[in-house]
């Protein structure tokens, strides 16, 4: 049998439904490829915990918008989110440089055959590897420059995708999953109160756990 690929939605510290999720599909981390869209880290219950899953899964991840601000902000540059940094120092403690080690190995995005992955989204038109790298992580529509990048009068980035890879991405809860032939959506807001999902390649199944509760405000 084919090897199955799993991918993962944003989980953003809920270890409680990542636990359920990885349970419900039957993960094996000697059986499948599992591999995070981003954002395991920052607003809610519990990072550390998560990032401890995702070693045991000995899972990938992409970069996702967080984990690109922490890496900045270790290097000393001011970032966005800099207001989770000293949480997520202290929820850490003595694993924080391993674990922004493992963060500074996440791929900007990975494709594989005709799957793409990134965390935000892709700007029409360009390769990644030609994209800014803050646009990957972030993009939710496209006005055309990049200056703005999710104003809601502008276009979706996926309205504008004409590639034939599948691109699956995270980042944006408040669509709350989406599903097009050649785009799938992960990010079912399960900090929010949502769910969280994964997909399962290559039977292209959707397979989702309700949040616990509402951790955090959209
Ligand atoms: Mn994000």
């Amino acid at each position: 049998m084919e090897k199955r690929t799993l991918i993962i939605g944003d989980v953003h510290g809920c270890f409680k439904e990542l636990k359920k999720l990885l349970k419900k599909v039957a993960a094996d981390p000697d059986k499948d490829r599992i591999i995070f869209i981003g954002d395991l880290i920052n607003k809610g219950p519990d990072s550390r915990k998560v990032w401890e899953i995702f070693r045991e899964m000995k899972a990938t991840s992409i970069m996702g918008n967080h984990e690109y601000s922490l890496l900045q902000l270790t290097q000393g540059k001011f970032h966005k989110h800099s207001k989770y940094f000293d949480v997520l120092r202290k929820n850490f403690g003595s694993k924080f440089d391993d674990f922004v080690e493992d963060v500074s190995q996440f791929p900007l995005w990975l494709e594989d055959h005709e799957l793409m992955m990134v965390h935000g989204g892709l700007v029409p038109g360009l390769h990644p590897d030609q994209t800014d790298p803050w646009h990957l992580v972030t993009l939710r529509t496209w006005d055309g420059e990049g200056e703005d990048l999710k104003s809601e009068s502008n276009p979706p980035w996926f309205d504008l995708y004409t590639g034939d890879d599948l691109v699956v991405f995270g980042h944006w809860a408040a669509l709350g999953g989406v599903n097009l032939p050649k785009v799938i959506g992960l990010d079912t807001g399960c900090v929010y109160g949502g769910a969280l999902t994964c997909l399962i390649l290559p039977e292209r199944k959707l397979v989702s756990v309700k949040a616990q509760k509402k951790y955090a405000q959209i």
